[in-house]
């Protein structure tokens, strides 16, 4: 706790400094001009120096700079506007006290200084400042848990889009976004294209190496078919058990076969062995494709229920094919 004082008269800053050590305040600095306070003040500075200053007792009458001026400037620096400042004046004139509080002045004190109404305003003043480190504390710390919890609010609505298991997006966000994407193709008249994929035999691929096993291949695959998506709009979601989905904004149907296609292709690549397969000896996918340009008389569901169909065509062809 350390207290300023700011005086042109020698005998006052020593009577004053006396009177507050007596009365416990161990750390009081003194000042012979308000320049010499703003320097203590670190006033000088760009950036806020952390001042050790919790009050500041002013002298108004000063050669170069009265005090009156001098509380003006520390009010109005924005590092310094909140150290309270007791004025201490010969005269207890109405329009000097006016002139100091409206410069920024929390009190005042009149020469000849009496201990006791030293100590009780210096007090009164400290207390003041307590309540104010105290409350700008609180709303400080109260700042940091907002911004924790809304770091923690979108952390979660990040996690509550993804599919535990494999990290890519879960079905819920899939149908979020393919709303969005079918209302933008339909207002807009552009095409949209979806891809419906479905491991093949995968019931026996659970039968032959375990679950444990089932769901390491399911992230393979996930992170596999991510990989061959490269616009920015494109998702791939795992829509349930082993079955995904993919969305292809702005993509025609001719288009979109590609993109299955190389994303069979990719899966095929990943060579994860499936010896229980009649297929091939490693894991495949059968991919059903739908698409096209999207109008207003068409419905969200339509597209969903042709990938499903040809997806449907995909496995009784022969499986690990693209069909539309
Ligand atoms: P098809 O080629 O006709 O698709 O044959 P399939 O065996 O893949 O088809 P089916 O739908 O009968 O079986 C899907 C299997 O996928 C059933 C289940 O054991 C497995 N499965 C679904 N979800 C998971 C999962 O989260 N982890 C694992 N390991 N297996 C899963
Ligand atoms: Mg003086
Ligand atoms: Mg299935
Ligand atoms: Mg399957």
């Amino acid at each position: 706790m350390a207290i300023l004082i700011v005086d042109d008269s020698a005998d006052s800053r020593v009577l004053v400094k006396r009177l507050l050590e007596k009365n416990g305040f161990s750390e009081v600095i003194t000042a012979e001009t308000a320049f010499a306070a703003f320097d203590l003040l670190g006033m000088d500075q760009p950036a806020c120096v952390s001042t050790r200053i919790d009050l500041i007792l002013m002298d108004v009458i000063m050669p170069d700079m009265d005090g009156i001026e001098a509380c003006r400037l520390i009010k109005a620096n924005r590092c310094l506007k909140d150290i309270p400042i007791i004025v201490i004046t010969a005269s207890d004139i109405t329009e000097t006290l006016e002139r100091a509080f409206t410069a920024g002045a929390m009190d005042f004190i009149t020469k000849p200084v009496k201990p006791l109404e030293l100590k009780a305003r210096v007090l009164s003043a400290l207390k003041i400042k307590y309540e104010i480190d105290q409350r700008k504390a609180r709303e400080a710390e109260l700042v940091k848990v907002l911004e924790e919890l809304e770091n923690a609010n979108r952390e979660l609505s990040r996690l509550s889009s993804l599919d535990g298991l494999t990290g890519i997006a879960n079905r819920r966000h899939f149908e979020q976004i393919y709303d969005m994407e079918w209302r933008r193709a339909a207002r807009t008249g552009s095409e949209l294209s979806v891809l419906f994929l479905d491991l093949d035999f995968f019931k026996y691929y659970n039968d032959t190496y375990g679950h444990q096993e089932g769901d390491d291949c399911l992230k393979q695959v996930a992170a596999a078919a991510g990989q061959v998506l490269k616009r920015p709009g494109d998702l791939v979601a795992r829509y349930g058990g082993e079955e995904f989905v993919v969305i292809l904004p702005e993509t025609s149907i001719a288009g979109a076969v590609e993109v299955a296609e190389a994303i069979r292709q990719a899966i095929e690549r990943c060579n994860i062995p499936h010896s229980a397969s009649p297929v091939a000896a490693h894991v495949t996918v059968s991919v059903g494709v739908a698409g096209g340009r999207v109008t207003l008389a068409d419905k969200p569901s339509d597209f969903i229920a042709r990938a499903d169909k040809a997806l449907y065509e995909a496995k009784h062809s022969g499986r690990n094919r693209v069909k539309v």
